[in-house]
């Protein structure tokens, strides 16, 4: 999560100091990532059109990804013909959204935005959003859905997909993005006080719809313009951002639920719960189709196929667990003797959880008369907390710091 609120050094300072940091109106962030043959003429047109309506108080940020084409080191090559440009180098991180929050972090305008470093986003339509902002709008969006709006020549299965995508986003956030009309837009303007205290952690591509869903945004402005081609290089949009997108949406979510709320103030990590829960159930799958496989088609006896697959399963489950429920943990201690211990522990862990289990089991059938069925369902629930907080609190953790 990060937060973007600004710092302002409180030394003393000369004039001519104060004017360099004083803080420009606008501060637009282009991301890039092997935008080496558009660069140029990218900030060429932005910055004599910046320079004619806003005079030294803008600033222009590029936050490039390491490209292997070197757009970083052209437009490092910019900066002496054009001040009030900066660029960011990320050498350790790659993905469209996390780039245009770090150059907002980096950033000191009152007014932050984003426009894509291809020349698709046409920059005049920079000045409709700044009238936006102007007239009271906290965020001004370039959208391709309303009046003056379009995408030059994009072919149906393109037009098929975004549109879907759109439909997606409406049946699970309809809150967010049923304010927008064109909620894929990577063109806006947003004011800083709206989005300066709230964390953002966008997944891929979509940072609009992490700054409508967490921001303080009350009144949205919408210009129309035509989303152009591509004159040179390729876009980065590959089957992955759509997934990305799923999950970006799911988490927004889950984070503005109730149950979220809740899971916060008593600080219960209900992400990590939801998706051991998840690993949980691909266990029972897998141990319900072997003990099919072992004992009814291969015939071997019960209580060995009962094993047999209860192994299996647990196998499975530490895999996943390990790769994505505890994946932040995990990544931190990678050699092959910690990762043989979590396994150890992981499997003592769920033979406690066994035991646990008929112990409960019989409480609840024999002790107080419970449906079978019943018992078993909420033993079954309260061993599955029981197992995630053992292994979340005793192997799931980080032993070493650096
Ligand atoms: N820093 C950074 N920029 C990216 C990344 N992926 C895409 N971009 C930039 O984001 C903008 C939009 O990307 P593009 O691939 O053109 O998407 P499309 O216009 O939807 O096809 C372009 O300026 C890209 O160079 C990334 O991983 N990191
Ligand atoms: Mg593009």
């Amino acid at each position: 999560m990060s937060n973007i609120a600004l710092e302002i050094p409180s030394i003393p300072i000369s004039v001519e100091e104060a004017e360099k940091i004083r803080q420009p109106y606008l501060s637009l962030v282009i991301p890039t990532y092997n935008e080496g043959r558009n660069i140029v003429r990218m900030i060429e047109t932005l910055s004599q059109l910046l320079d004619a309506s806003l005079p030294s108080d803008y600033e222009l940020v590029v936050v490039d990804d390491d490209s292997p084409d070197r757009t970083w080191e052209i437009a490092e090559g910019l900066i002496d013909r054009y001040p009030q440009l900066q660029v960011i180098r990320r050498q350790q991180e790659r993905g469209l959204s996390t780039a245009v929050i770090r150059g907002w972090q980096a950033a000191r305008g009152e007014v932050l935005g984003v426009i894509d470093g291809d020349l698709q986003h046409p920059p005049e339509i920079l000045f409709k959003l700044l009238h936006e902002i102007k007239q009271g709008a906290d965020l001004a969006v370039a959208s391709r859905h309303v009046e003056g709006g379009g995408v030059s020549s994009w072919s149906v299965i393109r037009r098929f997909l975004s549109r879907g995508a759109q439909v997606l986003g409406l049946v699970i956030l309809p809150r967010v993005l049923g304010r927008l009309t064109d909620p894929m837009s990577g063109y806006f303007l947003v004011k800083r006080k709206a989005i300066a205290s709230r964390p953002l952690s966008p997944v891929g591509y979509k940072i609009l719809i992490e700054v409508v869903g967490r921001g303080d945004i009350q009144q949205i402005g919408e210009v129309g313009y035509v989303f152009q081609e591509r004159q040179a290089g390729e876009s980065k949009v590959t089957w992955r951002q759509y997934r990305d997108y799923l999950h970006h949406l799911l988490r927004l979510r889950l984070s503005s639920g109730r149950i979220n709320r809740l899971a916060q103030k008593i600080n219960f990590p209900l992400g990590r719960f939801l998706r051991f829960g998840f690993v949980g159930l691909s266990g029972v799958v897998i141990d319900m189709g072997l003990l099919y496989l072992f004992h009814t088609v291969w015939g071997v006896a019960l209580t060995r196929s009962a094993i047999f697959a209860a192994e299996f399963a647990i196998l499975n489950n530490f895999f996943w667990n390990d790769r994505w429920t505890f994946a932040d943990v995990a990544r931190q201690q990678r050699s092959p003797s910690k990762v043989f211990k979590r396994l150890l522990k992981f499997n003592l862990v769920c033979l406690m959880g066994l035991i646990l289990k008929v112990l409960l089991l019989n409480i609840l059938f024999n002790g107080l008369g419970v449906n079978a069925y019943l018992a078993n369902l909420v033993a079954i629930a309260i061993v599955t907390v029981w197992n995630f907080w053992i292994n979340l609190k005793l192997n799931w953790r980080v032993t070493e710091t650096q």
